[in-house]
């Protein structure tokens, strides 16, 4: 007989759920199928300069017409769920306006499949893919976007809460502003002031409070409602209680404008005196409709935010890696496992989340095909193996986390950096559009088959 790896160490509850994730500008493709509208990172990605090698996601991994064949891969998984997003762009060409019934009719077909599959779809509104007509008199930068939003939202849950019971309003609400309106390397491409983007940001968390608002009013009862934020995931440099207590005040004060005010309905002190005039407008309302009760939350989590404590007047400081840090192919993936441990210990904690699920996580690599046709990834194995191993000490003290996506299912359009950075567990021929499991791919069916780590 042949020797086994197989132990009962590391097991995780009945029941947990085992997913993955992708985003629709990401995967989809068919950008002008069935009247979709355009949107901003279709005018991003064509604008010249913007992406790396002016890659777009005009074709990407064509699954808006392979889902089916997307489909069987997670089934041949073994996943129990997956992470989609929807573009806003498919059901309001516009923004608002006139709904396109072709682009919900794409989402009912992949929701069919996916149940058919025995596979739970967890939706996510907006990841990203704007309605360019929205930018055009704004984007994030007016309460008109806010507004559209929460009426997309509805209108799709009306739809599909029949069949989706869990929906995610947006995807890292820090990253599209802070990227899209900041730093401008990220769809629109603004550089706003300080003051500007400290808007955006109160616009973007005030569109999440309407639309689990009106999600509430339009989904049939019992539909859970989340988001999915790629929270600063502070992890206290070492295992002491001062350190510890640190990384506690630097989870709040780190998220403030974003987690931290969805939850608790505040800005804190020390967020608005730093921003001083440059503070966003706001009145007492906002708080309210921006801290509406959600059922769960999801957290992004891909690299640790080392903290220690110090006598500041913040009483923490952040510890920035040192140039030998060790990272994956992507650079600012340093690699923190235990920033899996840390992040949904004292996120749950603080902010008193009853339902946690890591909404993504994974890395890059520079995959290679091999002549023999294979993609032997080891450095993700051991990047998922450490991560999920921290996962799990977290979740056996009894942190409420109950499922995790894998972020990705296949290679996509991975934003700025085009096709150059691969995060899938499958591989992607560009020129084909085959479809090859990594050995990643094999390391995550054994972990979901045993429901545990080797
Ligand atoms: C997530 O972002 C996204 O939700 C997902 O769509 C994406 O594909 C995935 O992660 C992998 O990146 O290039 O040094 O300026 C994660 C948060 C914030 C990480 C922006 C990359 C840019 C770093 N991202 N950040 S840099």
């Amino acid at each position: 007989e042949a020797p086994s790896g197989a132990g009962s160490a590391h097991k995780f509850p009945e029941g947990f759920l085992w997913g993955s994730a992708t985003a629709s500008y990401q995967v989809e493709g068919a950008v002008h199928a069935d009247g979709r509208g355009v949107s901003i990172w279709d005018t991003f990605s064509h604008t010249p300069g913007k992406t790396f090698d002016g890659d777009t996601g005009d074709v990407a991994d064509d699954d808006y017409r392979r889902y089916k064949e997307d489909v069987q891969l997670m089934k041949a998984l073994g996943l129990h769920t997956c992470r989609f997003s929807i573009a806003w762009p498919r059901i309001f060409p516009e923004g608002t306006g006139a709904p396109n019934p072709k682009g919900l009719d794409h989402y009912n077909r992949v929701v069919d499949e996916l149940l058919a599959n025995g596979i739970q779809p967890y939706a996510t509104l907006y990841h990203w893919d704007l309605p360019q007509a929205l930018e055009d008199k704004g984007g994030w930068q007016s309460r008109a976007t806010s507004e559209a939003f929460a009426h997309y939202a509805g209108y799709v849950t009306a739809h599909l809460s029949d069949r989706v019971r869990h929906f995610m309003t947006t995807n890292e609400i820090s990253t599209f502003t802070e990227l899209g309106y900041g730093t401008g390397t990220h769809a629109p491409g603004l550089k706003l002031s300080r003051a500007g983007l400290a808007q955006v940001c109160h616009n973007a968390v005030l569109g999440q409070g309407l639309a689990v608002q009106a999600i509430r009013a339009s989904a049939r009862p019992g539909t859970k409602v989340g988001l999915a934020e790629n929270i600063i995931a502070v992890t206290p440099v070492v295992n002491t209680p001062e350190h510890i207590q640190a990384a506690a005040i630097a989870m709040r004060e780190e998220n403030a404008p974003y987690m931290n005010v969805v939850q608790t309905g505040e800005y804190t002190d020390a967020y608005l005196k730093r921003l001083g005039a440059d503070a966003p407008k706001f009145t007492p309302e906002d708080l309210k409709t921006i801290s509406s009760k959600l059922d769960f939350a999801g957290i992004n989590i891909y690299q640790p935010t080392y903290v220690r404590a110090s006598d500041s007047p913040e009483g923490y400081a952040i510890v920035p890696p040192p140039a030998s840090y060790p990272h994956m192919y992507s650079p600012w993936i340093t690699i923190g496992p235990e920033a899996l441990y840390w992040a949904p210990k004292l996120a749950t904690q603080i902010w008193n989340i009853p339902e946690l699920y890591i909404t993504e996580n994974g890395a890059s690599s520079a995959d290679v095909m091999t002549p023999e046709g294979t993609v032997l990834d080891t450095d993700r194995v051991m990047y998922l193996r450490n991560y999920l191993t921290q996962l799990h000490r977290g979740v056996s003290e009894g942190v409420p986390v109950k499922g995790y996506f894998l972020w990705s299912l296949l290679d996509n359009y991975e934003w700025a950096d085009g096709y150059e950075k691969r995060f899938g567990i499958h591989y992607v021929d560009f020129k084909t559009q085959k479809r090859t499991p990594k050995l990643s791919a094999a390391f995550y069916k054994e972990v979901i088959a045993r429901n545990a780590l080797g």
